[in-house]
């Protein structure tokens, strides 16, 4: 953690528990940057999270109240503190698995219901913290610890799913675009609605030694190679639009 950001982390806490190569470390960077250059009150925020890697981003780092709750349920929690004090703040951070496999009608539901929560999903396409199985944003064809022939369904894209549910806010980045990233977190944090940013984060432990993406440099290239944005794409053959993924903002 730069030293500028230290200031938003609990006292005591010397390491963060990320792999070499994780891209969550990154997006808990870019989360605070975001809240720094907003100025915000940290004692007006609360931060939620489920179970897994991507639910550590938050809890117990971020020197502010933060809630560490059960897999899946992080949205369900950050709708009754929402309920319960309309004026905070209330952001999720969680993972892929957790908000939209185990979690993915809480995450459906509240986005229909357009509740003015920010959900941060670290997407890194496998269940990381308990041993890289698959998950419902697992690419197909890739190999994970529960599909030793490859994944055999189309994954999910999580930014089409909540926005044909009812979400008001929603952009997908990577932890190799910072400047996007912290950009797309400022306007959900402004943003009085269902905001959802996927963020693509790389899992070199988990995900990348078994698809052939042998050190954790691979990984973070692979997603500068493939990641662009909407105008990019325009002109692209269905083909090489296949090995691409748009990045930026879907709805604002
Ligand atoms: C009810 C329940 N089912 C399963 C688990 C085991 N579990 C904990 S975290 C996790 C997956 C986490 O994956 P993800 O949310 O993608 O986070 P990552 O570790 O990849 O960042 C699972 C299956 C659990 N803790 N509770
Ligand atoms: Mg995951």
């Amino acid at each position: 953690m730069a030293r500028a950001m230290g200031k938003y982390i609990r006292p005591g806490i010397k390491v963060t528990p990320f792999c070499p190569g994780c891209g969550h470390g990154i997006l808990m960077h870019a989360i605070l940057r975001a809240i720094d250059e907003l100025k915000m009150d940290m004692r007006r925020m609360v931060f939620v999270s489920g179970i897994g890697c991507a639910a550590w981003i938050p809890s117990p780092h971020f020197n502010g109240d933060t809630l560490h709750t059960l897999h899946g349920r992080a949205v369900a929690f950050a709708t009754g503190v929402k309920l319960y004090n309309p004026d905070l703040c209330v952001m999720v951070v969680s993972g892929d698995g957790d908000l939209s496999s185990i979690g993915g009608n809480h995450l459906i539901h509240a986005a229909r219901r357009n509740i003015d929560l920010k959900v941060i999903c670290a997407n890194n396409m496998v269940y990381g913290m308990t041993g890289g199985q698959v998950a419902s944003t697992t690419p197909k064809g890739s190999m994970t610890s529960t599909t030793g022939e490859g994944n055999p369904y189309r994954p999910f894209d999580l930014c089409k799913l909540v926005e044909a549910a009812g979400a008001t806010y929603v952009a997908r980045y990577s932890v190799t675009q910072p400047v996007g990233l912290i950009n797309s977190i400022k306007k959900a944090i402004l943003h009085v609605g269902f905001s959802f940013i996927e963020v693509l984060s790389p899992c070199p432990t988990q995900y990348g030694r078994r698809n052939r993406f042998d050190r954790p440099e691979d990984l973070i290239q692979d997603l500068i190679n493939r990641c662009i944005s909407e105008e990019e794409a325009e002109g692209l053959t269905v083909g090489e639009l296949a090995e691409k993924i748009i990045t930026g903002e879907f709805l604002s």
